[in-house]
C-alpha cells in the first residue's frame, strides 16, 4: 500500500470551490477593539472525504470551513448563512463568550436552531489567546463536516514560554515567527453514513455506534482496508481484554454482538447498515500535503481534535515536538515525539525543521479500544540539499503506540501550566458527584442523575426561560462562587470521556482510579491527597475521564463562576452527546443577563437578517 496517492478520484466539488473570504477576515491592523466580520455560507452538497461518497456541510464551498484569524481583544461578529435542508446552530468551541451567552451557539440552552434559509449573527470578543473552533452544536451535524479553526494572537502584553526551549535570540524569533503564523491542522474521522442516518440506525440497532471509516488530516484520507493479518496482529492487549474469543472486525472495530462494550441491553443486529460496523470498501482518497518553509527552522501547528469518536495519536516521523499551548493556554514546553488528542482539545506544537530536506510521513491512529484505525499525511522540506527518497521512519504503530520504547507520548498528567493561576483552595461552595454510566440502552447515557434528550435542542432556550430547566438535567450556580464537578465512571467498560465546559476554562484539580466515595473535595483531600494537584492545576476547555477499564474512575473540575448565562457541559464524543451525556449549568443565575432585544428567540429580525 503506498502512503502517496495519486490525487486523481472524481473531486467536481472541491474543484469548484469558491471561496469567499469576507471583508475583516486576514490581515487587519495589530491591536484590540477591531471588529471582524466572517461569513460562512451553509450548503448541504456531495462531497468525498476519504474517498467516500456522501453528502456533508460545506462552509463557503469548503470542508473544513474556513480558518478564522484574530487578535486577543478583537469583537467578532460571525454570520451563519443557513442554506441546509435543515436546522443548525454554530458554537464556537472555548470561546469564553465573557458577556455574550446568547452567541454560545447551543440550541435549547442559548438560541432556538437557526431554519433553512435564515441566517444568525453571532457576536462575541476574543477575550483569551491561541486555538480554537468553531463546529455545528445541532444534533450530530459537527461530523457531517461543519468545523473551521479559530487562532488568536496573543496580546504583547502575554509572556511567552519559548525562552524554555532555547535561549539563544534568533532561535526565540524564529519560534515566535513560527507562532505567529501558526497553522491549523485539523485532525478528525468521518463515516459513511450521514449524522442522521446514524442516529436512526442507532435508534433500530440498540447499538453505540462508535466506530468511524477513516480518519482525516484537514479533511483528507483515505479508506484502507488493514486486512485480516494485520488487524490481527495489531489488536492491542486492551481489546483483545475486551473480545474475549472473539476478532475485530474487517474495520477494526469492536463486533456489535461485544457485551463488554456494548453493555448488556436490548438490540436487533439485523438493523445494522453496512459500514457500521464491519464492511470495508477501500477508497481513494486525497492525501494532506504539509509545506513548511525549512528557511524559517521552526513551524507550528495548531493540533485540533474535530473527530466524533477517534482519540487521535498524531506524530511526525523523524519530528519531535515541542508542545507549547493547549486548549488555548501556553505550557511548560515539553518535547515529545506523540500526542495522543481527545475529541474537542487542541495542542499548538513547535517543530524544528533540522533533518534533510525530504517527505516525511505525518501518522494519525485511533488510540481507543474501540478501533483499530490510522491514516496518513504527508510533511515535505526543501532546504537547499537534495530531497530524501527514503522512506521515513515512524515513532508510533498503527495502533497509536510509540512503535519502539525510545519514542515518548505526551505525559498529560505531566503539564504544567505557563504561568500556573491561582485556584481557590477552600472549601468550594457547591460539589455536584456527576454519574457517568450507560441508561437502559446502549446508546443512551447519563451526566448526573439522567440522561440529557437530544430532543431538548428544540425547546424554549434556557437562556430566556430558566425556570423550564428540569432539575436533575440542570445545575444553578451564583455568580462569583467556586464550584467542583467530580465526574464519577462507574465500572462497566468505558472509553475516556473527554469532557467540555462551554464559557470559561476549569482548573483540573484530581482524578483517580477506584470509586468516589466523598462527599466534597476537602473529604477526599484527607485520604487521598496524592490524587490532587493545586499547586499548578491544569487550565482547560476539555479534559478526559480516566478510562474505566477494570474498575470505576473519577476525575474532579473546579471553576469559578464569573459569566452568567446557560452554558452546556458534555462529553465531546458526538454519539455521547447525541445520547445524552449533557448537563446545563445555570452560572451566576442570581445575576442573569437583561438578553438583546436581536437575541431574542421569537423576534422577527433575529431569524430573517438577510
Ligand atoms: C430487526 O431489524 C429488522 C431489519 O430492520 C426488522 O425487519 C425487524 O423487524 C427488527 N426486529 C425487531 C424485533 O424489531
Ligand atoms: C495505515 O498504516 C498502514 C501501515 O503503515 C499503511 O499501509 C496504510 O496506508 C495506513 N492507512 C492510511 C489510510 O493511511
Ligand atoms: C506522568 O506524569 C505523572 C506526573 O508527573 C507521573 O506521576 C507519571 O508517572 C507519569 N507517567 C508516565 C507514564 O511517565
Ligand atoms: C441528583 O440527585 C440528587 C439526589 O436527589 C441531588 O441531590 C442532586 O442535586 C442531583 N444532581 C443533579 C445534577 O441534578
Ligand atoms: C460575576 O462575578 C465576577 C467575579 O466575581 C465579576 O467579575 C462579575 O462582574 C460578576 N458579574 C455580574 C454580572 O455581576
Ligand atoms: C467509603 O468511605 C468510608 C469512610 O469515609 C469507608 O468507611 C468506606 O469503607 C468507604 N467505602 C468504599 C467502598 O471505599
Ligand atoms: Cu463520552
Amino acid at each position: 500500500m503506498g502512503l502517496i496517492r495519486p490525487v486523481l478520484a472524481g473531486l467536481p466539488a472541491l474543484l469548484l470551490c469558491l471561496v469567499s473570504f469576507v471583508s475583516g477576515y486576514g490581515e487587519h491592523v495589530k491591536g484590540s477593539g477591531n471588529t471582524v466580520s466572517f461569513q460562512v455560507t451553509l450548503t448541504w452538497a456531495d462531497w468525498q472525504p476519504a474517498g467516500i461518497s456522501r453528502k456533508m456541510i460545506l462552509a463557503n464551498g469548503q470542508f473544513p470551513a474556513p480558518p478564522l484569524e484574530l487578535e486577543q481583544g478583537d469583537d467578532v461578529e460571525f454570520l451563519v448563512i443557513n442554506e441546509l435542508p435543515f436546522s443548525t446552530a454554530v458554537h464556537f468551541h472555548g470561546i469564553e463568550q465573557q458577556n455574550t451567552p446568547w452567541s454560545d451557539g447551543v440550541p435549547g440552552l442559548s438560541q432556538k436552531p437557526i431554519p433553512p434559509g435564515s441566517s444568525f449573527l453571532y457576536k462575541w470578543r476574543a477575550t483569551n489567546y491561541g486555538s480554537y473552533f468553531y463546529h455545528a452544536h445541532r444534533r450530530g451535524q459537527q461530523e457531517d463536516g461543519l468545523y473551521g479553526a479559530i487562532h488568536i494572537q496573543p496580546d504583547a502584553s502575554i509572556e511567552k514560554p519559548f525562552s524554555i526551549i532555547a535561549d539563544d535570540q534568533q532561535d526565540l524569533r524564529a519560534m515566535e515567527n513560527a507562532e505567529r503564523n501558526s497553522a491549523p491542522i485539523f485532525l478528525s474521522d468521518v463515516r459513511k453514513l450521514t449524522a442522521e442516518e446514524l442516529w436512526e440506525a442507532e435508534v433500530a440497532m440498540g447499538r453505540d455506534a462508535f466506530c468511524a471509516n477513516a480518519l482525516l488530516v484537514n479533511g483528507k484520507g483515505t479508506v484502507s482496508c488493514l486486512g485480516r493479518q494485520t488487524i490481527d496482529q495489531f489488536t492491542t492487549d486492551a481489546q483483545k481484554a475486551v473480545l474475549g474469543n472473539q476478532r475485530l472486525t474487517d474495520i477494526g472495530c469492536l463486533p456489535p454482538t461485544n457485551a463488554v462494550a456494548q453493555g448488556n441491553h436490548p438490540h436487533n443486529i439485523s438493523a445494522i447498515p453496512p459500514s457500521v460496523f464491519d464492511g470495508c470498501t477501500p477508497s481513494n482518497g486525497l492525501i494532506e500535503r504539509l509545506y513548511p518553509n525549512a528557511a524559517e527552522r521552526y513551524v507550528s501547528y495548531d493540533l485540533i481534535s474535530a473527530a466524533i469518536i477517534s482519540t487521535i495519536t498524531f506524530a511526525i516521523d523523524e519530528h519531535p515536538m515541542y508542545v507549547y499551548a493547549i486548549d488555548g493556554q501556553y505550557i511548560e514546553p515539553t518535547l515529545v515525539d506523540a500526542i495522543t488528542i481527545t475529541n474537542g482539545a487542541r495542542y499548538s506544537v513547535l517543530v524544528k525543521l533540522d533533518k534533510p530536506a525530504g517527505d516525511y510521513t505525518i501518522r494519525v491512529a485511533n488510540f481507543g479500544v474501540n478501533q483499530l484505525i490510522n491514516g496518513t499525511a504527508l510533511l515535505t522540506y526543501h532546504n537547499g540539499a537534495g530531497i530524501q527518497q527514503h522512506p521515513s521512519v515512524p515513532s508510533i504503530d498503527i495502533a497509536g503506540a510509540p512503535s519502539s520504547p525510545e519514542y515518548t507520548v505526551l505525559n498529560e498528567s505531566a503539564i504544567v501550566p505557563y504561568p500556573p493561576q491561582d485556584v481557590s483552595q477552600v472549601q468550594a461552595a457547591q460539589t455536584h458527584v456527576l454519574k457517568i454510566s450507560r441508561y437502559g440502552q446502549s446508546y443512551l447515557w447519563t451526566l448526573g442523575n439522567t440522561s440529557f434528550p437530544l430532543a431538548l435542542e428544540d425547546a424554549s432556550p434556557l437562556l430566556f426561560n430558566p425556570t423550564a430547566g428540569k432539575k436533575d438535567l440542570t445545575v444553578s450556580t451564583r455568580n462569583g462562587t467556586w464550584v467542583d464537578l467530580v465526574f464519577d465512571v462507574d465500572d462497566d467498560l468505558q472509553p475516556p470521556h473527554p469532557i467540555h465546559k462551554h464559557s470559561n476554562k476549569f482548573f483540573v484539580i484530581g482524578q483517580g482510579e477506584g470509586k468516589w466515595n466523598y462527599s466534597s473535595v476537602t473529604e477526599a483531600m484527607r485520604y487521598i491527597p496524592e490524587n490532587f494537584n493545586f499547586e499548578t492545576p491544569q487550565i482547560r476547555d476539555t479534559f478526559v475521564t480516566p478510562p474505566a477499564t477494570t474498575g470505576p474512575t473519577w476525575l474532579a473540575l473546579r471553576y469559578h463562576v464569573i459569566n452568567p448565562g446557560a452554558f452546556l457541559l458534555h462529553c465531546h464524543v458526538q454519539v455521547h452527546l447525541n445520547g445524552g451525556m449533557a448537563l446545563a449549568l445555570l452560572d451566576g443565575i442570581d445575576e442573569w443577563p437583561e438578553i438583546p432585544e436581536e437575541y431574542q428567540p421569537y423576534d422577527a429580525s433575529t431569524l430573517e437578517k438577510r
